[in-house]
């Protein structure tokens, strides 16, 4: 059976990054409902941040993404972070909300518009040096509508070029990820589709360039637990963007439509040294809390990842290994599902207590008054919301 202190101690040093735009008001293409309290600058994003990490302890980390989170003083910003007990995490690049990029950023056709897209992923980088940000994360919307609309192998060759130019400005310990989604907003070819293209262009690019598993940007079915054992096997493996979805890229909180697949992923995870902070993935949250209040729904995410894990890390694998050596499928599966059945709540709530943390995260987050606090002193200006 597992060693339950060395259960504790990992699931004590777990770490998990919240995105900044998780905290500011976002929706669907149809509507955007605005909340009462939501951060109106960086910083009030950054104060929200905190309160998660304050009752859940293991989330000390914000990706900004710029230019939503844009400054004059990136330093100034991560001083207000370092006050408030947070690093900031990744620098999530935008080259999808200017006229100009209507065929592509990376890709596009013209090399002037392509330039415009690399400048913008080079001053990420000078962000991050400023942040002391470990990752620059990229996505790309670039892709095509229609058969011959462009190049498909053209298209491939000014990715690789882009990439190339923005990996050589990487600085010491910097990395680059490179995150990939089937479809949306390209819907006949995505120029990073799926795990594939984002490993071949970052074996391509040399060591520090690492895949992001977005796990909402996948088919229906996709197995992507073993996506992620095969990234950590081949070490390319650099991070998650961790939410749920039922149909499409739902972006809804990690765990909420799937816990099981969360397990499964969490299972390889722990299985191949992804927990090991050397081995240096990253788990971050990437969600849009559209309806529901938005400090408490992180705090949820938080706790859903840390649920998964634990069960992860409860798994058996001494008696998991003799099964499978064995060829007892029955006796393997067993083995895999009495973790996953196992509540730990229980445990997570001792960890909690023993940290001098409350118990029940949100119950104490909503008994705190903070979320009415916020309600009445955040009130005029501009609220945060994606794209802003
Ligand atoms: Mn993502």
């Amino acid at each position: 059976m597992p060693d339950i202190a060395a259960v504790k101690a990992a699931l004590t040093a777990q770490r998990i990054e919240t995105p900044s735009w998780g905290y500011g008001n976002s929706g669907t293409r149809f509507k955007v409902f605005a909340q009462a309290g939501v951060p109106r600058t960086v910083r009030e994003k950054l104060d929200d941040a905190a309160a998660v990490h304050e009752f859940t302890g293991v989330a000390p980390q914000v990706s900004l993404h710029i230019p939503w989170d844009r400054t004059d003083d990136y330093a100034a910003l991560a001083a207000y972070a370092k006050e408030r007990g947070l690093e900031l995490g990744a620098i999530n690049s935008n080259t999808f909300q200017d006229d100009s990029y209507r065929l592509g950023s990376v890709c596009h056709p013209d090399a002037a518009v392509r330039r415009k897209a690399v400048d913008h992923l080079l001053d990420c980088v000078d962000i991050m040096d400023a942040t002391g940000s470990r990752d620059l994360k990229l996505w790309f919307a670039d892709g095509t509508n229609y058969p011959g609309q462009d190049d498909v192998v053209g298209r491939q060759d000014r990715l690789a070029e882009s990439l190339s130019t923005v990996y050589e400005r990487l600085g010491e310990g910097q990395r680059l990820l490179l995150e990939y989604k089937l479809f949306e907003p390209a819907f006949y070819t995505t120029d990073v589709p799926d795990w594939g293209t984002s490993y071949a262009h970052c074996l391509r690019l040399g060591p520090r360039a690492k895949v992001v598993v977005d796990t909402g940007h996948h088919a229906p079915g996709t197995n992507i637990e073993f996506i992620v054992a095969f990234l950590l096997r081949e070490g390319r493996l650099g991070a998650f963007d961790f939410n749920s979805r039922f149909y499409a890229d739902d972006d809804l909180m990690v765990g909420s439509a799937d816990p099981f697949q969360l397990f499964r992923i969490m299972h390889e995870v722990a299985k191949n040294g992804g927990l090991a902070p050397e081995t240096r993935v990253a788990f971050m949250l990437d969600q849009c809390h559209n309806i529901e209040a938005k400090v408490p729904a992180v705090i949820r995410s938080v706790m859903n990842v840390q649920e998964a894990t634990a069960k992860a890390l409860l798994v058996d694998l001494d008696a998991l290994g003799a099964a499978q050596r064995g060829g007892d499928v029955l006796a393997a599966n067993a083995v895999l599902m009495d973790a996953y059945n196992t509540d730990v709540r229980p445990l997570l709530a001792e960890i909690r207590e023993e940290r001098g943390l409350a118990p029940d995260p949100v119950a104490a987050y909503l008994a705190s008054g903070r979320q009415e606090r916020i309600a009445a002193e955040r009130v005029g200006g501009e609220q945060a919301g994606w794209g802003a």
